[in-house]
């Protein structure tokens, strides 16, 4: 086994806090918080504490007393990492930090690389790959939705799954060898009818995960919601009324946003990420054009799409600009916006609530300007983005390495079905069986390269 040097970080946030936490892990934790630590009760050594044990008392840096702390022991395997391992909550001065990570080092540890303790959790077995992702999800989610997904992740989510299934088809792939060492004698070991069953099975459950990262993926980096219409109409004034902040400039001038500003909101639980787009009107105006261009961007990769119209116009304007924009929805969800309904009479409200399209899912008088009717939109994109019907047992993929391996994972079961439907022989059934079992170990850990290791790891905050 290698040698691992023992490893040292500041675990809490940067900056001056009331407490900070700083880890030690490895072989010489013990050893090296012994030599510069003195518990309050007099001889106590931290090699002869009992594990998971807390203890008051001060740092020294030679003769002079750096701080007051309360230090957390730790003894291998029992740990967060699995290795021996020491928590020293001291006071949150920066000063207190650098000097006691300096003397950390003087005594024998190196400073953490990021996700260093995480990466020796993964390595002791503590956890598994996609857990550990998890953790760095968790540290980083914004919202109870993004939370909730990685909080399942990390409990196990479906990886505990994903082994259990690699297992089966283990079991079915020697039984498949086995086949071919009695190359002749035609002798059938691996039950067709039991693999076949089994395929049907693992085909099912990587379809149903795959086809939840495309919502695992809105929930983490926010459901893209496109504020789309006609030039002046109030686009950006709702970005801004929805952000709750002066992020785009808003003029009756035609044209203002010439580019897309976008910024994520939570509400309700739920990230949104709203993004203002260039007004469409025909112009001859480079930029701006360029900017209309990408506005069809945007709506291409929006999950809802806001259309935006003046209130204050013909009802067969608005069915016309509804019209320009139903081509290029497929099958998105449409909320129609009509603002500034506070230039309107009752009547003339009243008319538009009869507006009916199929293209549009509902529809919300508002005046952007006041935020008359905000929580109305805001209820209405809760409702659109139908978020409620996930099960809190429904296991959501959100992570993008993991999408990708489950994508070829099914593609090489699928072709093991097929196989299976044509009866071809048991060495190109293995070889599919083997393939969809490197892409499921490949999320779990069980098949990593260092590579993979290290670009997974190094996203991760220094300290965790
Ligand atoms: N009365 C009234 N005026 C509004 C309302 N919303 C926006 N306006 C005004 O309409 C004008 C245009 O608003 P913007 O938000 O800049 O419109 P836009 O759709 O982003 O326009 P472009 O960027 O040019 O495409 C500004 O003068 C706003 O103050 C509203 O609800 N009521
Ligand atoms: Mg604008």
């Amino acid at each position: 086994m290698n040698y691992l040097p023992t490893i040292c970080a500041i675990s809490t946030a940067s900056g001056q806090g009331a407490i900070a936490v700083i880890r030690v892990s490895g072989d010489e934790a013990i050893a090296i918080c012994d030599a510069i630590f003195v518990a309050a009760k007099a001889g106590k050594k931290l090699k002869d504490v009992p594990a998971n044990t807390i203890h008051y008392g001060s740092i020294y840096d030679g003769a002079t007393v750096l701080d007051d702390v309360l230090l957390s022991v730790f003894k291998a395997p029992h740990s967060f990492t699995g290795e021996h391992a020491v928590e020293i909550a001291c006071h949150g001065s920066q000063y207190i930090q650098q000097q006691l990570l300096q003397l950390l080092v003087r005594k024998g540890a190196v400073l953490a690389q990021p996700g260093e303790f995480s990466k020796r959790a993964f390595s002791n077995g503590k956890m598994d790959l996609s857990q550990a992702e998890a953790i760095a999800d968790l540290i980083a989610s914004s919202s109870a939705a993004s939370h909730r997904i990685a909080m399942q992740q990390m409990r196990g989510g479906f990886s505990h799954e994903l082994v259990l299934l690699r297992q089966d088809l283990l079991t079915f792939v020697s039984l498949l060898e086995l086949e071919l060492d009695f190359g002749e004698e035609d002798v059938e070991f691996a039950n067709r009818e039991e693999l076949k069953a089994l395929i049907q099975k693992i085909s099912d459950k990587l379809s149903h995960l795959a086809n939840s990262f495309s919502l695992g993926n809105a929930i983490k980096n926010g459901i893209p919601v496109a504020i789309v219409g006609e030039t002046n109409v109030g686009k950006s004034t709702l970005l801004n009324l929805l952000l709750n902040e002066e992020k785009a400039i808003v003029s009756d001038i035609h044209g203002t946003t010439r580019d897309s500003i976008e910024d994520t909101v939570v509400i309700n639980g739920i990230t949104f990420r709203f993004i203002d787009t260039a007004g469409l009107r025909h112009t001859t105006d480079v930029i701006e054009n360029l900017g209309i261009e990408r506005t069809y961007q945007k709506i291409s990769q929006a999950e809802i799409v806001l259309l935006v119209v003046d209130a204050v116009q013909d009802i067969r304007a608005i069915e016309q600009q509804i019209s320009k924009i139903e081509p290029y929805l497929f099958e998105k969800k449409m909320i129609l916006v009509c603002n500034k309904t506070d230039l309107l009479s009752a009547s003339a409200l009243a008319a538009l609530t009869e507006i009916k399209f199929p293209a549009v899912q509902k529809v919300v008088l508002l005046s952007a300007k006041h935020g008359t009717n905000a929580p109305q939109l805001q209820d209405m994109l809760m409702d659109v983005a139908n978020l409620a019907a996930i099960n809190e047992q429904d296991v959501i993929v959100s992570n993008v390495r993991h999408y990708e391996a489950l994508v070829k994972a099914l593609a090489a079961v699928n072709r093991v079905a097929e196989g299976l439907d044509n009866s071809i022989p048991a060495d190109f059934l293995s070889q599919d069986i083997r393939e969809c079992m490197h892409y499921l170990g490949e999320i779990t850990g069980a098949i990593g390269t260092e590579e993979i290791l290290g670009s997974i790891f190094s996203r991760f905050c220094i300290g965790k």
